[in-house]
């Protein structure tokens, strides 16, 4: 019986103290719950994501505002640029693996894509020097169009003048990629008129076949414009994705003005590119601020949407963002582009000696006249 009674009495101590060091771990869960508070984030992506995409956002748009004031005042004979495009060019170029060769990421961009550049860490003077036609500029030496980069380092291959061909030439690296077998893609982007031309065709037939799909982010971005000829007049097809529908490829719209909704959806179909092997054509809505290019005036155009303006009301409403904070910024990139241009002032114009460099036929310098 004591026996008994002793051993009730020690089952009892120890689910008592079961009981106690079952509270003790959920009491000290909770405290350790409390100590490390995760606030979610509030716009569906970190805070520090989201103020790290605006500033490279104004510093692009500040940047490009600093490039059609050089065209402006007559220092530049061309401005050529992608005002408007920020929200959906700074995820994409966040996105990207970058490095050179086949296991980083290939861009096949076109003159709307500093957005893309400045994300990837392009200083603001290489594009002020290549504007500026400077002997120093690294895309060009100084003889192309503003907006015509070329950074091998990056697999940035050169931005070509006529519109769409790089929509072929995208085909020749996602060739390589999909051989390596590293998970990178190929990226390339144009505009909705341009998407007319055989090249965008070709590229899809090529992008999709089935006995080789290829691993490659078709974009087009659409500002609703080529040149002076607006979309409705021109496309049979509702939205320029339906096109890829034919070929069963996977297609995306997305409002290319708001760079929450484009940083996720560009992540997700660049996560089905590398895991999957195969094509996505994803056509991004943007507005043309400052029209076409200088041909057309560069001047503000006051009825198009600002994607910098609705990101940073949504900010503020966050309260990631303070009026004061977004001058500052906004300062802060306006002085490093000024500075930028005074450096450029003094630097050389090319020689005439460095003409024909870069240029080969039958492996020789191309002077046409010896032809
Ligand atoms: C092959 C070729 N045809 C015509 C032109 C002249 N051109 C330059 S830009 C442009 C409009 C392109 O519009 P879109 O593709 O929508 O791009 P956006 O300029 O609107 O970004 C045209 C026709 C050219 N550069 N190359
Ligand atoms: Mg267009």
């Amino acid at each position: 019986m004591a026996r008994q009674t002793q051993t009730k009495s020690a089952s009892k101590k120890k689910k008592a103290s079961k009981m106690k060091t079952t509270k003790k771990k959920a009491s000290s869960a909770q405290s350790k719950k409390k100590a490390t508070p995760k606030p979610a984030p509030k716009l569906g992506l970190s805070n520090e994501l989201l103020l790290q995409m605006h500033r490279l956002m104004v510093k692009s748009r500040a940047l490009e505002e600093r490039l059609i004031k050089i065209y402006k005042t007559g220092e530049a004979f061309f401005w050529i640029g992608g005002p408007g495009e920020e929200a959906y060019g700074v995820p994409l170029g966040l996105l990207a693996n970058k490095g050179q060769g086949p296991k980083h990421d290939y861009f096949h961009l076109h003159y709307r894509c500093t957005p893309t550049m400045v994300a990837l860490g392009m200083p603001m003077i290489d594009s002020i020097r290549l504007i500026m036609n400077r002997s120093t500029d690294t895309s060009t030496g100084g003889r192309n169009f503003s907006n015509h980069y070329c950074y091998p380092e990056w697999n940035v291959v050169p931005v070509g003048s006529p519109i769409e061909v790089q929509y072929q030439m995208a085909i020749g690296t996602a060739h390589v990629q999909k051989r390596h077998k590293a998970g990178a893609v190929t990226i390339v982007t144009g505009g909705d008129a341009g998407s007319a031309e055989g090249d965008f065709a070709s590229c899809l037939v090529w992008a999709s076949r089935p006995a080789n799909p290829l691993p490659i982010l078709i974009t087009v971005q659409n500002n609703g414009w080529g040149i002076s000829t607006d979309y409705d007049g021109q496309h049979g097809e509702t939205s320029i994705t339906d096109r890829g529908k034919a070929f069963n490829m996977r297609t995306r719209v997305i409002n290319g003005n708001d760079p929450i909704e484009s940083y996720i959806a560009l992540q997700e179909e660049m996560e089905y590119i590398r895991k999957e092997q195969k094509p996505v054509l994803l056509e991004a809505k943007v507005s043309r601020l400052y029209g076409h290019s200088s041909a057309s005036g560069a001047n503000f155009v006051q009825n198009e949407d600002c994607c910098i303006n609705m990101f940073e009301e949504r900010l503020m409403r966050a309260g990631l963002l303070t009026e004061d904070d977004a001058s500052q910024i906004k300062a802060e990139y306006e002085a490093e582009a000024r500075a930028a241009q005074e450096q450029v002032r003094l630097e050389p114009s090319p020689q005439k000696e460095t003409l024909w460099d870069h240029v080969y036929t039958d492996g020789e310098n191309g002077d046409w006249r010896k032809f």
